[in-house]
């Protein structure tokens, strides 16, 4: 089960994002072969808006990479049985019914077809200096950054609603990443693993998330930009 190598808490995860869109063929390659080399966990396929084909790059990557290729889907026609798991994301920071149940009713049956390990994940979106795809996408509002209460809050309920994971998202390529502050109030209050992605571009960024209390840190702008940085940061996810 992925879910058990996720949820690992001995150890903190580096993931790597991969927006198919940003790619060609022969990027793809070369990404998925630098993740297999350096020895990234988990890639987490997916993005707001795609329109290249997912699936096939899915099988791109498969040909170099030999761990979980995850889905982290924007919508409902992401869902293909080429991935490995998914993030079934319920939008818990948003007050838009279709992007806390409705696609995800329709998107149920496809997965089940599919037979694919769903992973349900209360997805909060969190205010990081810049407006993102999520948000413009979602018709959802962002956590401000300061109000830390509500985003525990919304973790807490997202926990007591049965998510496995928590995913706190400033949004791809996002100005300021998640603050510390925000982690740390959530590590405390709740038990499952908390990921936190958007706007992470360093390998001071990355330990900072680390250090507060993210189980797993994504990582997709930056690495899209500069491809070395991956092995820079895989040698301080611990
Ligand atoms: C993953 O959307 C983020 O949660 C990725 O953000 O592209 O800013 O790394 P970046």
């Amino acid at each position: 089960m992925i879910y058990q190598q996720l949820s690992n808490h001995k150890r903190k995860h580096l993931a790597l994002l991969i927006d198919p869109d940003k790619h060609t063929p022969d990027s793809l390659i070369a990404i998925a072969k630098r993740a297999e080399s350096c020895g990234v966990p988990f890639i987490f396929i997916g993005g707001s808006l795609i329109q290249s084909d997912l699936a096939q790059a899915v099988r791109t990557i498969k040909t170099q990479f030999t761990r979980p290729v995850i889905l982290f889907p924007g919508s409902v026609n992401h869902v293909t049985p080429e991935v490995d798991a998914l993030l079934f994301l319920s939008l818990i920071s948003g007050r838009n019914a279709e992007f806390l149940i409705g696609n995800q009713v329709i998107a149920a049956p496809l997965i089940k077809q599919a037979g694919i390990e769903v992973i349900p994940t209360g997805y909060i979106l969190v205010e990081g200096g810049a407006s993102t795809s999520v948000e413009y996408m979602s018709n959802t509002r962002p956590i401000p950054a300061a109000k830390t209460d509500i985003a525990v809050a919304t973790a807490l309920a997202g926990e007591m609603l049965g998510m496995k994971l928590l995913y706190l998202e400033a949004g791809s390529g996002a100005v300021n990443s998640v603050p510390s502050a925000m982690i740390q109030a959530i590590k405390l209050q709740c038990n499952i693993p908390l990921i936190v992605g958007g706007g992470i571009r360093s390998v001071s960024d990355l330990q900072r998330v680390f250090a507060a209390g993210a189980n797993i840190a994504v990582v997709g702008t930056s690495i899209e930009k500069t491809p070395e940085l991956l092995d820079e940061m895989m040698k301080v996810a611990p």
